[in-house]
């Protein structure tokens, strides 16, 4: 008899100590102080809606989070580090960088309007129409100056952005587009992680041109080839029904 006894006071004990080691885990959450309730703390705290650190928690729209830019938005001209990296306005690289091309649909338009390159149109449009020119028409290669937009189909672009925005794609930013008569929807777009409707990765394949040639497949610079039906008069046809022509 004592025995048992003994046997059911030891696993009230465990019972006991174990409800108080779990219960401790939410009696005691990390402490967020968070003055602006902006779901970032200051100090920096997994206890917070978000963890990165409130450079200023008097102020709800600075954060982490925040935007700063584009260059001539009043986030790049206000004084103020909105976004917390540590850079404060036009200083605020890339994105408060006059050459940076953040592109919305209405910035894309009839590829016929650009300049064919061999089988693909480009523009720039941040006036480095000759530098971008001279590296797509060069024998050995180059890059891109900001601004550039390059496409094959009207469907897929590619956007060189700011020095420095993403040095794993040489700044290069993805797109792929829904186009009409009316114009252009912006589907998807960003770095490396791009990819089409079909689940093509655009920087995988085009990450095997040989440097020199700044992710541009063409035919000649060490890409894999598109699917044989995508042929020549294929990828023409496919330019000459860009809806967005007049
Ligand atoms: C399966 C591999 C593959 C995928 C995925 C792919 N591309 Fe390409 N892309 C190519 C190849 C190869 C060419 C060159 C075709 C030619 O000129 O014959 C090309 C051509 C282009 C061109 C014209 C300039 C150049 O590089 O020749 C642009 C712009 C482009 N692709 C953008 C994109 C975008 C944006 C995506 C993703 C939405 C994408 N591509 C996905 C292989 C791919
Ligand atoms: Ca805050
Ligand atoms: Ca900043
Ligand atoms: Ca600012």
């Amino acid at each position: 008899m004592l025995h048992r006894k003994v046997i059911l006071v030891w696993i009230g004990i465990v019972a006991l100590c174990s409800m108080f080691l779990l219960g401790q885990q939410t009696w005691a959450p990390p402490e967020c102080i968070d003055n602006d309730g902006d779901g970032f703390g200051d100090p920096a705290s997994s206890g917070c809606t978000f963890p990165g650190l409130d450079c200023d928690d008097t102020d709800p729209d600075v954060n982490p989070a925040a935007g700063e830019g584009p260059f001539g938005d009043a986030t790049c001209s206000d004084g103020v580090d909105n976004d917390c990296n540590g850079k404060t306005d036009n200083a605020n690289e890339p994105t408060c960088d006059p050459d940076d091309l953040n592109m919305t649909g209405d910035d894309f338009e009839c590829i016929l309007n650009w300049t064919q390159v061999n089988l693909y149109y480009l523009t720039n449009k941040r006036g480095y129409l000759t530098e971008a020119l001279a590296v797509a028409n060069s024998p050995t290669g180059g890059t891109f100056p900001p601004g550039t937009i390059v496409q094959l189909f009207p469907a897929e672009a590619m956007v060189k952005r700011a020095p420095g925005w993403n040095p794993t794609t040489n700044d290069w930013e993805f797109f792929f587009l829904v186009v009409s008569e009316t114009g252009t929807v912006i589907q998807t777009r960003g770095a490396a992680q791009t990819v089409n409707p079909l689940g093509g990765n655009c920087f995988e394949c085009h990450n095997k041109a040989a440097p020199q040639w700044d992710l541009i497949c063409e035919d000649t610079h060490g890409c894999d080839p598109l699917p044989p039906f995508i042929d020549d008069a294929f990828i023409i046809a496919a330019q000459q029904a860009d809806p967005r022509c007049p």
